[in-house]
């Protein structure tokens, strides 16, 4: 496996676990670290033997934002000539689950990070928040977009406008966080939940995935017909006949991600 300078990525069965590793500046995500986690990403997203994968931080930070001291000295023509951070999008285009495993402080471009994922797990110690207008910038990596589908107009501009942060219950009650597990749990929950998903038909994740994530792309119209192509097109896969022989038989399914 690539030799990462600010991540670490390790396998666990069908598991990925991707871990953000540049303690020193709290996870801020510099140049090197979006390129590393695309990479990593990525390149797991194509092995066939991984069927979910995990992203985490350090117990005091998942990422407290983009690295604003690498950030400070560009001008205008260089960000956008160089369209800083769009190589983020390319996560977003991963097609097997992901679970962000958020401890400490998510924010700015970590909040963003975390929202890219699929299921956002919580330490009870987490922080969120789009704190980029102190900063004099707005977010960049999707932020503006993302919390609002998330959490609604009233949350997202109450966010992005003060720069305020929330903290896991808030962040849960409003919708950004799938569950809150006490912090020593939290990478033993992540892994648990991943471990569920990739023992699932990888294939048949994969088209869930898309099908909810359709949904913020389409009218409910359009989404419901997509929804019911994939549907159809699960009764084409080996893991559908295995999925439903075995329930009728009363066993445990032995998918071959097929
Ligand atoms: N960038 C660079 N370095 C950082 C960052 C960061 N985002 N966050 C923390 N650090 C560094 C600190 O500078 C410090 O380094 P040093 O020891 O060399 O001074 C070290 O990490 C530890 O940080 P603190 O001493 O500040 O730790 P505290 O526990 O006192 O505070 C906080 C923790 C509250 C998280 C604090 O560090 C903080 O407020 N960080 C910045 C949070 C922030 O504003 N994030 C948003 C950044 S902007 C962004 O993410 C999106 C921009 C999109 C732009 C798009 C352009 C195209």
């Amino acid at each position: 496996m690539t030799e990462y300078e600010t991540i670490l990525v390790e396998r666990h069965d069908r598991t990925a676990l991707i871990t953000l590793n540049r303690p020193k500046a709290l996870n801020a995500l510099d140049l090197t670290v979006m390129a590393e986690v695309v990479d990593a990403a990525t390149t797991l997203d194509r092995d066939p033997d991984v069927g979910a994968l995990v992203i985490t931080g350090s117990a005091k930070a998942f990422a407290a934002g983009a690295d604003i001291k690498e950030m400070r000295p560009n001008g205008y023509m260089d960000v956008y000539l160089s369209d800083w951070f769009s190589a983020w999008d390319r996560l977003g285009d991963v097609r097997k689950p992901t679970i962000a495993a958020v401890s400490g402080y998510a924010l700015g471009g970590g909040c963003e990070l975390a929202m890219m994922c699929d299921i956002l797990l919580a330490a009870d110690t987490a922080v969120f928040g789009q704190p980029e207008i102190k900063l004099g910038v707005i977010p960049g990596i999707g932020g503006s977009q993302r919390l609002t589908r998330a959490i609604g107009k009233a949350k997202a501009m109450d966010l992005c406008l003060t720069g305020r942060t929330m903290d896991a219950d808030e962040a849960e009650r409003a919708g950004l966080v799938s569950r809150i597990v006490p912090a020593a749990d939290l990478l033993t929950e992540a892994l648990s939940t991943a471990a569920t998903i990739a023992g699932m038909s990888t294939p048949i994740a994969m088209m869930a995935k898309e099908s909810v994530n359709r949904a913020f792309e389409t009218t409910l119209a359009e989404g419901v017909r997509f929804e019911r192509r994939l549907f159809h097109a699960t009764f084409a896969t080996a893991d559908q006949k295995e999925g439903m022989a075995a329930f009728t038989e009363k066993r445990t399914p032995s998918f071959t991600h097929r």
